[in-house]
């Protein structure tokens, strides 16, 4: 290890007492089950430092080596955002028609979606997150470029973008998770460096009067947690089997 570049300081760390802790984790997951995935959006639009304040806690997040391989495109400006739907909707309307199996369209009816995308206008702000599959390192004279290899990109920017929905949810805010498919477009219309492709649209905004969304239902923790706790002592009675 090059010790040279380690520099570590104290951990600002605050010890919850478990009422406090347990207070706040059921607080939190409370308000998280009550997340939705909004398709209809009310053009009302949003304060602009709640979008901010989301950037700024998706960009705390781990990453790779922390090179933080993200670009986060904050769009309010109509004509570019009907420059998308175009777009979007262009490919969706293959998608819809040819691109997707019967199979894969039949596991989105219960979803009730369709090639249409007026979100992607309604919504007051949309944010295209882009993934840097590499860096690029300018000299100080401003002259010459490097390319800085990227480590666990998909990994890092999937991290950034669920706190990014947990944290535009929790300022009372309505979030789609949208992926065009390609979405070469977006960088083209954005004019995105050549190491940056996109990897998601999130439109965002405050749902539609009257807006529906799908009967959706969680798996239970018991589906998804697997407990691999060590054995209880023998002839405790106590003893947890399920
Ligand atoms: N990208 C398309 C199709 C789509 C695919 C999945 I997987 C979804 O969970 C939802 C939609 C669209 O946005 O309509």
């Amino acid at each position: 290890m090059d010790d040279s570049a380690y520099h570590p300081v104290p951990l600002d760390f605050e010890r919850l007492a478990e009422s406090e802790a347990r207070a706040r984790s059921e607080a939190y997951t409370r308000a998280m089950l009550k997340r939705r995935t909004v398709r209809d959006f009310s053009t009302q639009p949003v304060p602009m430092d709640l979008i901010e304040n989301a950037i700024t806690a998706a960009n705390s997040a781990p990453s790779g080596a922390n090179q933080q391989p993200w670009t986060f495109a904050v769009i309010t400006d109509p004509a570019l955002k009907a420059k998308i739907r175009e777009a979007a909707e262009t490919e969706e309307r293959e998608n819809y028609g040819r691109r997707m199996s019967d199979e894969w369209k039949a596991a989105l009816a219960h979803l009730g979606t369709t090639w249409e995308k007026p979100h992607l206008t309604d919504a007051p702000v949309l944010i295209v997150v882009f993934a840097q599959s590499y860096g690029i390192a300018v000299d100080p004279a401003g002259t010459d470029t490097a390319q800085i290899k990227h480590y666990y990109v998909t990994e890092s920017v999937g991290i950034a973008v669920g706190m990014l929905l947990s944290a535009l949810h929790l300022a009372g805010l309505a979030t789609l998770t949208h992926t065009p498919s390609p979405m070469g477009f977006l960088a083209e219309i954005l004019h995105r460096p050549p190491n940056e492709r996109a990897f998601v649209v999130i439109p965002v905004g405050y749902p539609a009067d009257g807006t529906v969304v799908p009967t959706l239902t969680k798996k239970t923790l018991f589906d998804v947690m697997i407990r691999y706790d060590a054995a209880a002592p023998s002839g405790d009675e106590q003893a947890v089997t399920g």
